[in-house]
């Protein structure tokens, strides 16, 4: 073989090798409309558990002792009451099931089918005011995302749940289980994970 067909081989076999490496990469994902911006995105490469991408894992968070623990309870109160509820209260109350998006500033965003309780329905038993910024605290120790707010307006939208399962199974720790919150319209950072608390803001 000439030295110009053997360059010309290996050319072929390297387009072949990287061609397949791709169809690795994105098998198993399934954030269709958006695929090629998202092929580099996502830090757990193949999608991560339930076909939904993890910006950081339950372990990472420093989470994942205390997610198997029995006394969870989600602690929901306003300025004069206070409820706390189980992972089993909470599968009791009425469930709503919406389809949104996680979008990370990361680069990726990918829709998916998310059930829980509203958080409206919990800010009612709380007793919270209806114009007051409510609180999301993590059972994570430390870090950024650990607390966030939450305006009143995205609080008592009939979609805002507390999420206990996520495409039709019992969410993954990493996109934190016991229960999290999911809102539409608001960016990924935001959609806190492994929720121990929800307190109304004072005034
Ligand atoms: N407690 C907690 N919640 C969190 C985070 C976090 O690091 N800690 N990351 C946020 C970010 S940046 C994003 S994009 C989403 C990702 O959710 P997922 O990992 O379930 O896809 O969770 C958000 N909620
Ligand atoms: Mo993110």
């Amino acid at each position: 073989m000439s030295s110009e067909g053997q360059s010309r081989r290996t050319f072929l076999l390297g387009v072949g090798a990287s061609t397949a490496a791709l169809v690795g990469l994105t098998a198993g994902q399934t954030f269709s409309p958006l695929a090629p911006v998202n092929l580099f995105g996502p830090r757990v490469q193949g999608g991560g558990p339930q076909d939904v991408p993890i910006n950081r894992t339950a372990k990472q968070a420093g989470v994942d002792a205390l997610l198997a623990d029995p006394r969870w309870r989600l602690r929901v109160s306003s300025a004069r009451d206070a409820v706390e509820l189980s992972r089993m209260d909470l599968e009791r109350m009425p469930q709503t099931e919406a389809v949104l998006p996680i979008a990370c500033v990361e680069g990726w965003s990918t829709a998916a089918r998310w059930r829980g309780v509203r958080l409206a329905d919990l800010l009612v038993l709380a007793g919270t005011h209806p114009e007051r910024t409510v609180r999301m605290v993590s059972l994570q120790p430390r870090g950024a995302y650990r607390e966030t707010t939450m305006p009143s307006h995205y609080a008592w939208d009939p979609l805002t749940l507390v999420a206990l399962e996520l495409n039709g199974e019992t969410l993954d720790a990493d996109h934190g289980y016991p229960a999290r919150i999911i809102a539409p319209g608001r960016p990924g950072v935001l959609q806190t994970k492994w929720l121990s608390e929800i307190r109304e803001e004072p005034a």
